[in-house]
């Protein structure tokens, strides 16, 4: 039986159907001897059907089918290629044997969407791994290639070729027979062992719901019969699907996907790019340049400097062998990646590229050096991108005669690790610059956001608006600890004056220099950044910021030189300090972030409002549970909000512009799922 629901061939309703009916043929048809089951097209099966988790459970349900495919007397093999993901790897677990060739990918990522496996996966698995394999892979949702899986028990074979001919063969073998995964026992093991691996995996998983209740289940495995596990499997799926938590997190999962489109006038074919310049060989210009060597393209790297260039060039070299060593590249793309990679300290090096990236200093007169030698160096047609994180793309554009050719490539820090990549339209940009920075992102293995042009973009522009209410906390009456704890305890990855410590304070008080003659005197205007800056303060690198870092470590508060300053500010102000709870400054915080994505919206600088989520989770730290600043603000009443909004219209004063929840609220069908 061939399943067939292109692309991925989820298990919607009608599938599901179609499976029951082949399993009653096959049960009741007495010429056939055995089932094999494959899948249609690239992949086996990447899961149930996520868009219907929003609804009520249609008949025939995946457990049935499961219990109905163990109880057919005949034997039944899964074949599996691409991917057996969730409810797909459940459909082979349910099977009397599993081949797959070696680039299949198999696992549980249910805990990714806030569930846990609901057909049987957290009984089935760990009768094959036993208990410790099962809870990490369950709890992590990791997914393994198939080499992985079958040295953990979880393939009877793997095959490079002919995988229908390898299952038909397998139904002829004498090894051929009803071999139900629900009849075995869970292999022995030690209970400290079983123990580490639930802390391991509560720690990781950061005891989020859905990774306590696959533990318990999991567990279950070797202490409750089958049936009644099964069960209690199948209540806490149900519970967990119906929560906020995994709302949120097909919501993201949707977003991110949906982020990748493109509207209609923007569809173009993409310029074609195999070489790739990248100017600056500092932190930001050598991650790019690892980057696109990794994805397969010439790249040449750029510096005036040459001592810089060439430490840059050995590191690039040293991080492709560790990545290799490492076993994320092969040792093959590693040599040839070096090979790929040129240095050069003159701009006539730039010929020859389809592309160039430039990540020099953050400062208008530079960049304009830079455009003003793209200009002369590149070849006609080359698209020149900025890395810019604030500028104005057109500002920068307008050093250059071929301003259709400029295009904004915002590169999250550090560029090799980090998946999102800002791609920002200028307002000459060329009609395929959006299609070609996207596809060179995508190339990347990141996710590419579209952006209009505006200060910040989507993601600084938010953050910044986010960062400023937490500075006016700050001078109405919390402490830095006290704002960073209640972020980091509503999710942030760190609260905003851990981060402000980590990435240095010079650079955000250069820039807050550099704007201080365009800043009007009636806005309010938090100085404490300012006063650290002068006192030497700036973060970690000085040991002092917001916080002490005596030996390295953070102190557990701000000290009085801190306090002090922040006191005076209140003081000048004419602020009576007073105390904000938890729940005020998350709600401020968060309200911050919704006004300033409602202004985004409304100036079209996001083509749609989960594009702004998807920025906020992977850019910024925003906790995926909650699916991002949007996501929430739909979760929340609406009179609460329009309050928040009036706090933080009344903090700030002159200049508050308030932004139009409406078009922040209105659903539109990239939220289909949630
Ligand atoms: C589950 O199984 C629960 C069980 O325990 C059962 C309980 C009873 N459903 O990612 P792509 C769409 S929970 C519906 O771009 P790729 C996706 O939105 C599930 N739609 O392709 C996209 O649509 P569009 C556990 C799905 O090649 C299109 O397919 N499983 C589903 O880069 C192509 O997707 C998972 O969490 C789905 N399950 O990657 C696996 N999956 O074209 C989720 C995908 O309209 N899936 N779509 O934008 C994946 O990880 C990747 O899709 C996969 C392919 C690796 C398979």
């Amino acid at each position: 039986m061939e399943i067939s629901n292109l692309p991925v061939n989820a298990l919607s309703q009608p599938v599901r159907a179609a499976l029951l009916a082949a399993v009653e043929r096959l049960t009741s048809e007495p010429e056939l001897r055995g089932g094999v089951i494959l899948g249609a097209g690239r992949t086996f099966v990447a899961g149930a059907d996520i868009k219907e988790f929003g609804k009520p459970s249609l008949a025939p349900l995946l457990p049935d089918i499961f219990a109905a495919i163990e109880s057919c007397p005949k034997p039944v093999v899964a074949a599996l290629h691409g991917a057996a993901l969730g409810g797909g790897l459940e459909l082979a677990l349910a099977c009397d044997a599993r081949i797959a060739l070696p680039s299949t990918v198999v696992g549980l990522p249910e805990v990714t969407l806030g569930i846990i496996p609901g057909a049987g996966g957290t009984q089935r698995l760990p009768r094959l791994t036993g208990l410790t394999t099962a809870i990490r892979l369950i709890c992590s949702g990791e997914q393994l290639k198939a080499e992985a899986a079958h040295r953990l028990g979880m393939l009877d074979e793997v095959v490079v070729e002919d995988l229908q001919g390898a299952a038909i063969a397998w139904l002829n073998s004498a090894q051929a027979g009803k071999r139900p995964v629900s009849a075995m026992r869970v292999p022995e093991e030690a209970p400290e062992d079983i123990a580490k691996a639930e802390q391991a995996a509560l720690r990781a998983g950061k005891s989020r719901p859905a990774v306590v209740a696959a533990i318990t289940v999991v567990k279950e495995a070797s202490s409750t019969p089958f049936a009644e596990a099964l069960a209690h499997e199948r209540a806490a799926f149900l519970t967990l699907r119906a929560s906020p938590e995994a709302a949120a997190l097909r919501h993201i999962f949707f977003a991110e996907r949906e982020a990748a489109r493109l509207p209609a006038d923007l569809q173009q074919t993409p310029r074609p790019i195999r070489t790739v310049a990248v100017i600056g060989a500092g932190t930001m210009g050598s991650g790019i340049a690892l980057s696109a060597l990794e994805a397969g393209y010439t790249v040449i790297l750029l510096d005036q400097n040459t001592e810089l260039l060439a430490k840059s060039g050995d590191k690039l070299r040293t991080q492709l062998q560790e990545r290799a060593q490492a076993g994320k590249i092969s040792t093959a793309v590693a040599q040839e990646a070096q090979a790929r990679l040129t240095l050069a300290d003159g701009w006539a090096g730039i010929a020859l590229a389809d592309l160039v990236i430039e990540a020099v200093f953050e400062d208008l007169a530079v960049k304009h050096e830079v455009f003003r030698q793209l200009d002369t160096h590149a070849k006609p047609g080359a698209v020149l991108a900025t890395n810019t994180s604030y500028l104005d793309i057109d500002a920068i554009a307008a050093a250059t005669k071929r301003r259709e050719d400029v295009l904004g490539l915002h590169f999250f820090s550090p560029a090799h690790v980090m998946k999102l990549l800002e791609v920002v339209r200028g307002a000459h940009s060329a009609s395929d610059l959006a299609a070609t920075g996207m596809a060179f992102g995508k190339s990347l293995k990141k996710l590419p956001v579209l952006c209009g042009n505006g200060f910040g973009f989507i993601g600084n522009r938010i953050y910044n608006a986010y960062r400023t209410q937490c500075e006016f906390m700050l001078e109405d009456g919390a402490w830095p600890e006290e704002i960073d704890a209640a972020l980091e305890a509503f999710g942030f990855a760190m609260g905003p004056f851990s981060v402000a410590d980590l990435s240095g304070l010079d650079i955000a008080w250069r820039m807050r220099q550099a704007r201080a003659s365009t800043r009007d005197p009636r806005t309010r205007y938090v100085p404490v950044l300012d006063e650290l800056c002068e006192r030497g303060r700036f973060g970690r690198k000085t040991c002092a910021g917001y916080y002490n870092y005596a030996d390295g470590k953070r102190s557990a508060g701000s000290d009085d030189v801190v306090r002090a300053i922040i006191s005076e500010a209140s003081a000048k102000r004419g602020i009576a300090r007073h105390v904000l709870t938890t729940e005020d400054i998350q709600r401020r915080a968060l309200i911050a972030m919704v006004n300033e994505a409602a202004q985004i919206l409304t100036e079209a600088i996001a083509q749609r409002a989960s594009d702004i989520d998807v920025v906020l989770v992977h850019g910024y730290g925003f906790p995926r549970w909650v699916g991002g600043p949007v996501q929430w603000a739909r979760e929340q009443e609406r009179k609460y909000l329009e309050r928040d909004l009036d706090i933080i219209a009344a903090a700030t004063g002159f200049g508050f512009v308030r932004g139009d929840l409406d078009i922040l609220l209105k659903k539109t069908n990239e939220d289909n799922a949630s």
